[in-house]
């Protein structure tokens, strides 16, 4: 394929996350809202509000499926739920299809959207209305990205200056670029080149904070750019990415900018899972160490 070279700023110190003053209380520090669960997967919701917490949020509620609430609940009891109806173990539409409103009393600083969430059609329509609608920047990850895709590459501009961060791994990422005029072609080859040119021209295209997860994770808003150098292979491994998606949406929660946020936040991440790895072995270490991992990162961020 094609692809147009474009040279973004590289960004080579990691940006710290804000120190804690003493005279504070939790309300400084972001309530985080995360829209996540379905049935089979509780354990991504729960695993995004832990990256949350241990991220640092001040408040962090899982909106979820009904069903899934009380797992939530039972794996860390620092997470506050907001339980979602649901028919048959899927979400229903709430309020004629009006997400938004019925959230809304919850005051969200920053969503995090997608983790676990499921392909039913409700859920694709509560991301299309959070893309759209809602006003606090808002990080979509996972089956937000995969109902994303499913609009093709035409997507409504959100609010004016509601930031949007994606974080697709490489399977997601063509998810979002099939349909769109930037379509690889079958013989595309994800080289460090093609990982660049194509991530900063979507963030371009597309208004966004793109992370494009791997061993090097990318950032890029298109006019910066950011490779990572945390994490191991112990790291592929089902969940960790669900961690993440929880983690950034703390950092923004905390004041940090989007672009920032997301660099700290994959640095810290690679930070938790090689100290991880170092403690536990890569295959040994699964994604429920990472938060624990997580607090040391913050103390040791290496
Ligand atoms: P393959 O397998 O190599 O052919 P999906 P998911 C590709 C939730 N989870 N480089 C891969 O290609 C998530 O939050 C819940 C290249 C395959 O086609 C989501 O909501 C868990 N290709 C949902 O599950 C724990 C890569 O993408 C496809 C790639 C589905 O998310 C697990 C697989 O990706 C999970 O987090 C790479 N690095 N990585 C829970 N405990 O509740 C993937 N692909 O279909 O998007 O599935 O990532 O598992
Ligand atoms: P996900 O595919 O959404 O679960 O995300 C997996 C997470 O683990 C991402 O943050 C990846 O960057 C990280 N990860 C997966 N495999 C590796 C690897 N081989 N080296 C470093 N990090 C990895
Ligand atoms: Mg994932």
């Amino acid at each position: 394929m094609t692809v147009h070279r474009i040279t973004p700023v590289p960004v080579t110190s990691i940006p710290r996350h804000p120190d804690r003053a003493a005279e504070s209380h939790k309300g400084d520090y972001g309530r985080v809202l995360i829209l996540a669960g379905s049935r089979g997967m509780a354990g991504a919701a729960a695993l995004s509000g832990l990256g949350a917490l241990r991220g640092g949020a001040g408040l962090v509620t899982v909106a979820c499926p009904e069903t899934v609430a009380d797992v939530v609940t039972g794996i860390e009891p620092g997470l506050m739920t907001r339980p979602l109806p649901t028919t048959g173990g899927h979400l229903i539409d709430h309020r004629d299809g009006h997400w938004l409103a019925d959230l809304d009393d919850l005051k969200p600083d920053v969503w995090a959207v997608g983790p676990g969430l499921g392909r039913s059609e409700a859920a694709q329509r509560a991301v299309q209305e959070l893309w759209e609608s809602c006003e606090e920047p808002a990080v979509f990850d996972a089956d937000a990205l995969n109902a994303l895709a499913d609009q093709g590459g035409d997507w409504a501009d959100p609010p004016a200056d509601a930031a949007r961060v994606l974080t697709p791994h490489p399977g997601e990422f063509m998810r979002l670029l099939i349909g769109s005029d930037m379509q690889p072609e079958e013989d595309f080859e994800w080289t460090p080149e093609n990982r660049e040119s194509l991530a900063t021209m979507f963030a371009r295209e597309h208004n966004v904070v793109l992370l494009l997860k791997g061993s090097r994770t990318l950032v890029t808003d298109g006019e910066r750019l950011f490779e990572n150098r945390t994490g191991n292979p112990g790291m592929a491994s089902g969940g960790c990415g669900d961690v993440l998606t929880g983690l950034i949406a703390a950092l923004i929660g905390q004041g940090m900018e989007p672009f920032e946020a997301a660099c700290c936040g994959a640095h810290l991440h690679g930070r938790a899972g090689d100290l991880a790895a170092a403690e536990l072995s890569q295959p040994g270490m699964i994604a429920s160490d990472l938060p624990r991992f997580l607090a040391t990162a913050f103390a040791d961020p290496g």
